[in-house]
């Protein structure tokens, strides 16, 4: 009798525990098209697309390696529509001895991973996911022993763990850890940036593309530009353009954006990476590496190791402590409905409709396009971070729960209450305006507080200071705002209060709830 090893969507890596050590002649590989995962939110078009893809890709390779691949398809008959219906169905089918798999990434999935055992009478050996630096009990270990969970510590114990860009005294190359202050230049108009890697459709992608403009034709988000990579090698492939064309100019504007660049020098590995198609650990290497072969600057490359190491290790230890009830954490008490204009792009602010739109054709948008375009708005306009955090898990191609979450209900809404973020990632028009060209496009004017063409940002901004107060104001890194806030007339505020609440009142939310 077999064991059962299900591979979930997001598990796609020939080094997955499940998969290690054991003999493909016991052993049945379960993979599922499930509708309930498709719809737990309404993905994106390009994010289903990618996922089922991939599947696919990995099943083929793992056939290739000897394995017994039991791989259900959407609109196979019988498809029970979730990994419980279709796990049962194959204990049954290949009267499993065992089952043996990797935890979820999700605490929805990992739950029902967890009821299997019970559920199916035969024992069920549920893996950690190596595919982690960090361990979730190593994390919960590190932060249990602190009073703030700053990123930066946490970082430099994994730059001490992993040996990456350390000199051989123990000490940071170049002695400093983090070279983020002069990681902050806007790219003027008109710069050249390297096209992102295309990659041939084969007849699996093209199917699976077909599928879902057919199964999924509703949901947010257009097919046309699909470029993702879908298989080890194509992702491979993708780093090394990567490494080559644009890790040298990564770090100086990584927080620069221009209308109609969608790459700029940034990865665009996070998709492959929380796939399982690269290794995290391999990445980091093969980016020091440039660094000590003299082909990138350490600004650029310790940019780009933070990012792996320290942000997406420490996303993922958060989404493990803040437990259930995370998605409903509201700090600021945001009620707010998500205005209509986040699905259709049909906005006159030039930087949110660019953003939408580019979001919209690639299922991908940068990181200060997702923070301090998209996220800073909705914090602004006090939407709730619960439906805000819907719209990033539905948009984003690289979007599961355990890094999204923490990355819109942590960094980016403060709706935690500042346990990622020690002050709220709020700004006005300006700094729109010095890190983009979408100011220079805009009807409204960004130097302009009130009045009819009046940037929203601006009055926005310090509405949402003033209606905080009570929760905000004792944060020391707010102080300066607050005071300039005192120091302006009691008539200066009032119209800053009048221009913001006339503005709010114009936003609508979508005509019908199909999103959720
Ligand atoms: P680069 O900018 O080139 O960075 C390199 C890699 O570092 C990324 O591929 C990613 O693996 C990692 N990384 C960088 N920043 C983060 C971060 N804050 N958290 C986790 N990993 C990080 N990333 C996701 O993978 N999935 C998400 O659902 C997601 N949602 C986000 C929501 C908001 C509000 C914000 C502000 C950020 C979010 N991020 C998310 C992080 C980041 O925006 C993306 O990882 C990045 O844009 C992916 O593009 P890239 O591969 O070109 O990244
Ligand atoms: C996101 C997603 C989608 C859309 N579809 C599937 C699927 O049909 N089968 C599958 O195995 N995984 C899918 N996924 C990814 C899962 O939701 C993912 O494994 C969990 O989010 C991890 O906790
Ligand atoms: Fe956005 Fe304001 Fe600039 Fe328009 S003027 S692009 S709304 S920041």
């Amino acid at each position: 009798m077999p064991v059962l090893v299900p591979v979930l969507g997001d598990q796609l890596s020939h080094q997955l525990p499940s998969l290690v050590g054991v003999e493909p002649a016991d052993t049945i590989v379960l993979m599922m098209e499930v509708w309930d995962e498709t719809q737990y939110v309404k993905h994106h078009k390009q994010k289903i697309a990618l996922i089922f893809s991939a599947m696919r890709h990995f099943a083929e390779e793992l056939r290739r390696r000897g394995f017994a691949v039991d791989y259900v398809k959407l609109d196979d008959p019988g498809n029970s529509g979730s990994f419980t219906g279709e796990v049962e169905r194959a204990v049954k089918r290949h009267r499993a001895s065992a089952i043996r798999t990797v935890e979820a990434g999700e605490r929805r999935v990992l739950a029902m991973q967890r009821s299997w055992e019970g559920r199916f009478a035969v024992p069920v050996r549920l893996l950690p996911d190596t595919r982690f630096l960090c361990s979730i009990e190593e994390f919960l270990d590190w932060a249990g022993a602190r009073r703030e969970l700053t990123m930066e510590y946490f970082y430099r114990d994994m730059r001490r763990r992993t040996g990456l860009l350390m000199s051989a005294d123990g000490k940071p190359e170049g002695e400093r850890w983090n070279y983020d202050a002069d990681n902050r230049d806007a790219a003027p108009p008109g710069t050249d940036f390297p096209d992102r890697p295309r990659f041939q459709k084969d007849v699996i992608t093209r199917e699976v593309i077909e599928l879902v403009e057919d199964r999924f034709g509703s949901h947010f988000g257009t097919l046309e530009g699909f470029e993702w990579p879908v298989t080890a090698d194509e992702a491979e492939y993708a780093l090394s353009d990567f490494l080559s064309q644009r890790l040298p100019r990564f770090g100086a504007t990584q927080d620069a954006m221009l209308i109609g660049e969608v790459t700029m020098n940034h990865a665009l590995v996070s998709t492959s990476i929380n796939l399982g198609l690269l290794d995290p650990l391999e990445v980091c290497r093969r980016a020091e590496a440039e660094y000590r072969a003299g082909r990138a600057p350490l600004n650029a490359v310790e940019g780009f190791i933070r990012q792996v190491i320290g942000w997406r290790e420490y996303v993922r230890g958060i989404y493990w402590w803040e437990g259930e009830g995370y998605r409903e954490r509201n700090f600021l008490e945001a009620r707010r409905k998500l205005p209509g204009f986040y699905w259709s792009g049909e906005t006159d602010m030039k930087c949110l409709a660019e953003c939408i739109g580019i979001t919209r054709d690639n299922g991908f948008a940068h990181h200060i396009q997702r923070l301090m375009v998209l996220g800073n708005f909705a914090m602004l306009a006090g939407i709730d971070p619960a439906e805000v955090s819907d719209w990033y898990l539905v948009v984003y191609a690289d979007a599961y729960e355990w890094v999204e979450m923490p990355n819109v209900i942590g960094m980016s809404q403060h709706a935690d209450g500042g346990r990622m973020a020690s002050k709220p990632y709020a700004a006005s028009g300006a700094y729109i305006d010095r890190m983009s060209d979408y100011c220079a496009h805009c009807v409204y004017d960004v130097k302009k507080k009130v009045g009819p063409r009046a940037c929203p940002f601006n009055s926005l901004y310090w509405d949402f200071l003033d209606r905080n107060r009570e929760r905000l104001g004792p944060n020391r890194r707010l102080r300066n705002p607050y005071a300039t806030w005192d120091r302006m007339s009691e008539e200066k505020r009032a119209a800053y209060r009048d221009q913001a609440a006339r503005f709010l009142a114009t936003l609508e939310p979508p005509e019908s709830d199909w999103v959720y």
